[in-house]
Parts: C-alpha cells; structure tokens; sequence
C-alpha cells in the first residue's frame, strides 16, 4: 500500500474511533484502478501538488488542483445521497464526471475536457473499486464509451456510454475487482463505473481514463 494510502487509511480509522457511537465514518471510496481523474492526479502530484511543472506535465491535473485541492483530497467522496437508482435523471449530460456536480460542486473540474492522464489497459482488464469504508455494493455498473468517442474534445454524455458489466450485491471488501471486456475498443476511452453502496442509497460515480492496448 502506497504510503499515502496507508496514511489516508489510518486518518479514516482514527476518524471512525472518534464519531463511535454516532455511526457515521467519513470514509468512503473510489474506483482506484484504472485510477479515478481525482484519484490519479492525487497520487500522482498530492505530495507536490503546487509544482508549477504539474501545468505543462499534467494539466487536466493542474486545472483540476487550481480549481478545488479538496476534490483531491477527499478523493473517496465523488457520491450523491438519495438518488433511487435513477442516475441518468439526476446526472445531466457533460457532468458525469462530477456526479453531477456532486458535493456543492467540489469535483466539477472533472468533467474538463482535455487529455487527462490515461492507463494503459489490455481489452480485458479489471476494476478495482477501493471500498474503504466497506460499504459494500447493492450493485456495480461499469460504462465504456464508444469506439469513436474523443474524450479529448467531447464532454462526456449519457449517450455516448455503453453498458458493459453489471454486477450484484457484493459483500464488504477493501478491494473489488470487476473483470471487464471492452470488446474491440482501441486507443482512449473512458471507464465510467457507478458503485450503489449497500449501507444507505449512496451512488458513487466514476471517470477513469484509458487507453486500450488490444
Ligand atoms: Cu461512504
């Protein structure tokens, strides 16, 4: 575990030790591989989150860090409350990737358009959701966009997503692992997974940047 990991993680237990009795942890979690927009850019830059190299290197990252260090650092809590499963009403198009500007707008510099920062992936590969709070899942839903999609020039749409993987309830795990086949696809796309958590109606919601190698 990287050491920010380990450190976010002991921040979350000492956190759940002190709110006790009153049951309500701030931990929650993300997709962590292929790395969520906040997640990556926090791995990447959180420990020299003000190196001006970051605008040149990295600078869907750098506008993402100017616009809202917190979404880095609460890299868990991309979730809306309360959303009864209808996530396409409550999430207009070209804010899927701020959950609809989830959290008083907090993560809204996801939904930038530009190239991010994108993993390398073979066509199957797999979704490593980091439930740290062990929520669980009612259910996962994990959305491919479509060949001929450029995420470097389009927002992201509802229409633009194919559903390729549904997944059931899932017991508490710190790490679930979906496989995934992204069929023919090549080169960039986006991974949008959305995790209903099972201790209340809790929707986290996903962008992860890829590349697929074939
Ligand atoms: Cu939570």
């Amino acid at each position: 575990m990287p050491t920010r990991l380990r450190a976010a993680a002991l921040a979350s237990a000492s956190a759940l030790l002190l709110t006790g009795a009153a049951g309500v942890a701030a931990a929650h979690g993300s997709a962590i591989d292929p790395p969520t927009r906040n997640y990556g850019c926090w791995e990447r830059w959180g420990d020299d989150f003000q190196n001006p190299a970051m605008a040149t290197e990295d600078p869907m990252c750098w506008q993402a860090w100017q616009a809202n260090t917190n979404a880095m650092w609460n890299w868990n809590g991309l979730y809306r409350e309360g959303v009864k499963g209808n996530h396409q009403g409550a999430i207009p198009d070209g804010q899927l990737c701020s959950g609809g500007r989830a959290e008083g707008g907090r993560y809204n510099a996801m939904d930038a358009v530009g190239n991010w920062k994108a993993a390398d992936k073979p066509n199957n590969f797999k979704v490593d959701v980091y439930d740290q709070a062990l929520h669980g899942g009612d259910y996962y839903k994990v959305y491919l966009t479509k060949q001929g999609f450029n995420p470097l020039t389009q927002p992201l749409g509802w229409g633009n997503l194919e559903l390729v993987k549904e997944v059931g309830k899932t017991a508490p795990a710190s790490h679930t692992l979906i496989d995934v086949n992204a069929g023919s696809r090549t080169g960039r796309h986006i991974v949008y997974t959305i995790w209903q958590a099972s201790h209340s109606d809790q929707s986290y919601y996903f962008c992860s940047d890829v590349n697929f190698t074939g």
